[in-house]
């Protein structure tokens, strides 16, 4: 079905990603059968709480997945790298924003990449409030490449209870869209599973690409159900057909 706002040719699209994008890379969900939430407590783990009663939990939490994510076995899959060529295709008139923390959208060509919960990769100074890339484990010991500050530093990351990142920037480019397209995440999370309603306010038409529907799905104008590395690329493929701005670089 071609989706009608695209008629156009400076149409303004926003994708919205989650967990199930990066599912057939090897990285867990949160609230599938086989989720993190089903073997740790989001409460313990992802919440300011949890990291003043038990810092050391939460660190070994996140740096047992930072060393997970930068494991050879981790690789963008075609979803990533069908989002990587949108966005060369579209530049400016594409915002990419996702509440991954994995840097797989990066990897698989996308520039830039919006990342509303932060990023498993940056590690925040409590100090002086620096972020700054961090691929090793942070514990005590760690000290802040900005600041000098040792056992100051927490993943550069947004628990609940926390406000996501640039959310000005996300509402205006939803205010201002013709499509919004949600891809691999459940729509149980605020304020990213409201953004589809944000987008129909605004008349853009609405795409949900998920392997089942989501809390929202009855939102959405359009629903296509199946695995991101299959419904992702062909997506893209009619995006580009439609709007001609294909770079000719099949991935
Ligand atoms: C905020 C951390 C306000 C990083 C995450 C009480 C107090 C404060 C707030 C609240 C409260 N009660 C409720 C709230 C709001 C709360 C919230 O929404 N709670 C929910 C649980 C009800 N939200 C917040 O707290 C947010 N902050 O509201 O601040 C505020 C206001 C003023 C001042 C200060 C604050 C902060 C939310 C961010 C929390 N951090 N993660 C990390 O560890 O990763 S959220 C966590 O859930 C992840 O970021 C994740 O991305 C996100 C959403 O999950 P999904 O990505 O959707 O993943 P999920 O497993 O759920 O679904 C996967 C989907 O993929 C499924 O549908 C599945 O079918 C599909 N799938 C699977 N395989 C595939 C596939 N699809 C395609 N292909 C496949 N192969």
């Amino acid at each position: 079905m071609t989706s009608p706002s695209l008629t156009s040719s400076n149409r303004r699209i926003v994708v919205l990603t989650g967990a199930g994008i990066s599912k057939e890379s090897g990285l867990d969900t949160f609230r599938d059968a086989d989720g993190i939430w089903s073997r740790v407590s989001l409460e313990e783990v992802a919440t300011p709480e949890g990291f003043r009663s038990d810092p050391a939990k939460v660190q070994a939490f996140y740096n047992a997945r930072r060393r997970q994510l930068q494991d050879s076995e981790v690789e963008p899959n075609p979803a990533h790298a069908a989002l990587g060529r949108l966005s060369r295709a579209l530049g400016d008139d594409l915002l990419l924003v996702t509440q991954n923390i994995d840097d797989l959208h990066e990897r698989g060509g996308a520039d830039p990449v919006l990342h509303m919960h932060g990023e498993l990769l940056r590690a925040r100074c409590l100090a002086c409030g620096a972020d700054s890339l961090w691929r090793a484990d942070i514990d005590r010991d760690s000290r802040c490449s900005v600041c000098g500050a040792t056992g100051q530093l927490r993943p550069h990351v947004v628990w609940f209870g926390e406000m996501p990142l640039e959310m000005e920037r996300i509402y205006a480019a939803l205010a201002d869209c013709d499509l919004f397209v949600s891809i691999g995440t459940s729509g149980n999370v605020y304020p990213a599973a409201g953004f589809v309603a944000e987008a129909r306010e605004a008349g853009a038409h609405t795409l949900e690409l998920n392997l089942e529907p989501s809390e929202g799905a009855t939102l959405f104008a359009e629903k296509r159900y199946g695995p991101a590395s299959e419904l992702v690329p062909a997506w893209v493929e009619e995006v580009l057909a439609e709007t001609g701005k294909d770079t000719g670089l099949a991935e």
